[in-house]
């Protein structure tokens, strides 16, 4: 075996050379792997002993794309193209041989050889599109020629990843090779090659599928996707459609200019910065990589509502036995009730087999006796939000499980010392806040108690991972991290329907930020009356106005928005005139409100109270504030959140916007503002 360099090994295997790349941990085509790359082909090439080369990886996976933290550095040493143009150079076969995930740069790379085989586990995907990108190593112009337009243009905007079989199927591979053994499959597969005297087969000149397509495609496709404001999937849309209409070489430097725009772009530094900031939120400051973690095998979820229903949902799906306790017989069967319907309406949709639905739903066992949690490693309790019901099951709780059981509460806002306190293993309580819906929604905050022991974090960091979960460290404080800021927006927005703007304008100023949805209408989604209470309600603030009114949010088909059968919302008269009676009530003269003042009204006392969440220390860095708001509240990705967002803007501007609006920017503004830093790196 010969070392490359540190990252490439060349081998020779009777008339087969073998080129390995071993660049922990994902194998990113960082510079050394490609000069590496380049030198072994070279050497292959010129090798006369050798007929065919044979591409394979080290380690967990194949090649998972171009190195993301070299995009914002100079380009140094050889570039990816020049790898690729080496590889379709090449007179003898380049076999290459993907397991795990060979995704972006990794697939394009791939497709520069001339035959693929893969294990059954591995992916391929080119997900340049979540990072802002379009693929620009070639994936536009190489994956049509394999799989046809359409279904590139399919996997080039949506940038999931596709099966090993589904890549079989479609002709982005030649071959499955068994799981256990790769490359003795692959060795074999390109020995049988040399037999049959097949020789290369450059992807770039397989023109037939992307020969006589009518642009018709292109403007169907267009019209029947709705990008939410991402820029890069058209983009990527229009260089698939070069791949139709210009000579290979043209098309591929149109990529490449592309790809080139969209990396200067801010949608793209705001994903790439949201990639990175996704993994740093794992790292719990001050914990070791090697903290020890407990084993949590079998789940308990106390509350078969809503919330618990979707937990224990979350458990179920990824393997793990719960059991889920209701009060009473009739709670218990409508909670499982929905759960079972939530699964079967998943298989109609297609999303799981028949047969999975049954295996997950047949995870979750109901019943009305919490001593059934004896046996549980950790119980998430999911009650009312009230402290005394939320202190009566943790003290019941303290005696039943186990001990060693982690003691969770799904609070949203309760502080988790005080629950902590009625049991005698507060090292063993933590906040396990999960959002709605459950199964669907990528965020958990982990709330740290004080004397929550660093096993405990470490676990539930582990946990949140494995059953598919963003999980996010956050401080014990009113709200923690997500509602928090919540509540700043909420407050801001209703003082703005009070002055003068509609609640459809609020709503609006949010959804063309990229908001899946404003205040109000989530407001009416997750019901009005959530938290208020009818014998104090006196008419005070709006929301008692409308709850007072029997307008109480979706479920009673109207609240701010008047809703039809299928839930569709239509702005109400009845809701305007509440509001117009309130304004009276108040004395308040209504005022026209312009888009641009909602929008700074809403965003900015956002990131105010962000600052104050990091002076606190209630977040371990600012980039994990914007992860809660990316996978808990549906800030658009493309703006990175709204630490990110107040870099974009610039500190400045923020200071000046708050004063402007009558608030007190939090002193840490000032601070990284005269330093000029920026608040997104603040750690
Ligand atoms: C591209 O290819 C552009 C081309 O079209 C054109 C170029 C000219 N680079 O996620 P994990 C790190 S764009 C650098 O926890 P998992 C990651 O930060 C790229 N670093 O593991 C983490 O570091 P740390 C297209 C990367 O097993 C560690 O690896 N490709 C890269 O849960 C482990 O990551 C993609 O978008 C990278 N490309 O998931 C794929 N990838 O330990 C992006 C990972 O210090 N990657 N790291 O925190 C992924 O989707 C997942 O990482 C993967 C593994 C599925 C591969």
């Amino acid at each position: 075996m010969t070392a490359i360099n540190p990252v490439t090994d060349l081998d020779r295997d009777g008339t087969v050379a073998v080129i390995t790349l071993n660049n922990p941990p994902v194998n990113a085509l960082s510079e050394r792997v490609r000069e590496g790359l380049i030198a072994a082909l070279r050497d292959a090439e010129a090798d006369s002993a050798v007929r065919a080369t044979l591409l394979i990886c080290a380690g967990r996976t194949f090649i998972a794309g171009a190195d993301i933290s070299e995009f914002d550095k100079k380009l140094t040493g050889a570039s990816l193209r020049d790898v690729q143009d080496a590889m379709d150079a090449a007179k003898k076969p380049i076999v290459v041989a993907i397991h795990g995930t060979a995704l972006g740069g990794g697939l394009e790379t791939a497709m520069c050889g001339h035959y693929r085989v893969a294990v059954p586990s591995a992916r391929l995907g080119q997900p340049e599109v979540a990072l802002g990108l379009v693929p620009g190593a070639g994936g536009t112009q190489r994956l049509p020629r394999l799989i046809g337009v359409e279904k590139a243009l399919e996997m080039v905007t949506d940038g999931k990843p596709i099966s090993a079989a589904h890549g079989l199927a479609l002709g982005l591979l030649d071959a499955l090779m068994p799981e256990q053994d790769l490359k003795a499959g692959a060795l074999a597969f390109t020995r049988q090659l040399l037999a049959d005297g097949k020789g290369i087969r450059r992807t770039r000149d397989r023109n037939e599928k992307v020969a006589g397509i009518s642009p018709q495609i292109f403007s169907d496709f267009r019209a029947s996707h709705n990008f939410r404001g991402f820029e890069a999937p058209g983009e990527a849309i229009k260089c698939v459609e070069a791949a139709t209409t210009m000579p290979f070489d043209q098309a591929l430097e149109l990529e490449s200019r592309i790809f080139l725009a969209c990396k200067d772009s801010l949608q793209s530094k705001a994903q790439r910065y949201a990639f990175f900031a996704e993994r740093k939120a794992g790292k719990i400051p001050g914990l070791a990589d090697d903290t020890p973690v407990q084993p949590v095998a079998k789940m308990g979820v106390i509350g078969a509502g809503l919330m618990g229903g979707g937990i224990a949902t979350v458990f179920a799906n990824a393997g793990l036995p719960v059991t889920i306790v209701e009060t009473d017989a009739t709670a218990l069967a409508r909670g499982l009730d929905t759960v079972k319907s939530n699964y079967e309406s998943s298989v109609k949709r297609g999303r799981i087999s028949e047969e999975d639905a049954r295996a997950r739903f047949a995870r979750i066992t109901g019943t009305l006796a919490l001593e059934d949690l004896a046996d549980r490693d950790l119980i998430v309790e999911a009650v009312f939000e009230n402290m005394d019901v939320k202190k009566e099951v943790f003290a019941r709780l303290e005696k039943i499980a186990r001990p060693g059981a982690i003691l969770a509460s799904n609070t949203s806002y309760l502080n988790i010392d005080e629950i902590a306190a009625v049991t005698s293993r507060p090292d063993h309580v933590l906040g396990l806040h999960f959002f709605s819906p459950a199964p669907v929604m990528k965020l958990l905050e982990i709330v740290r108690g004080a004397k929550t022991s660093d096993a405990v974090l470490a676990t539930a960091m582990k946990l949140a991972k494995a059953v598919g979960k963003v999980g996010v460290l956050a401080g014990n404080a009113h709200g923690f991290i997500g509602n928090r800021i919540l509540s700043q927006r909420q407050s801001a927005a209703n003082r703005l329907v009070v002055e003068g703007a509609s609640p459809y304008a609020v709503d609006k100023a949010l959804t063309n930020f990229g908001f899946p949805m404003g205040p109000f209408a989530m407001a009416d989604l997750a019901g009005l009356d959530l938290g208020w209470n009818a014998a104090q309600s006196h008419g005070e603030t709006l929301r008692d106005v409308f709850c007072e009114a029997g307008r109480r949010g979706q479920k009673t088909k109207a609240g701010f928005y008047d809703y039809d059968a299928a839930r569709k919302p239509s702005p109400s008269a009845a809701a305007e005139k509440l509001i117009d009676d309130f304004r009276a009530k108040k004395n308040v003269t209504p005022r026209a409100i312009g888009e641009d003042e909602i929008r700074e009204r809403l965003l900015l006392p956002m990131i105010n109270e962000g600052a104050k969440i990091l002076m606190e220390g209630k977040a371990s860095r600012a980039s994990d504030i914007d992860i809660v708001w990316l996978y808990g509240y549906g800030w658009p990705a493309y703006r990175g959140g709204p630490m990110f967002y107040a870099d974009s803007l610039g500190l400045d501007a923020v200071i000046a916007g708050l004063t402007k609006y009558g608030l007190s920017p939090a002193p840490l503004l000032e601070e990284l503002a005269a330093k000029g830093q920026r608040i997104s790196d603040f750690a």
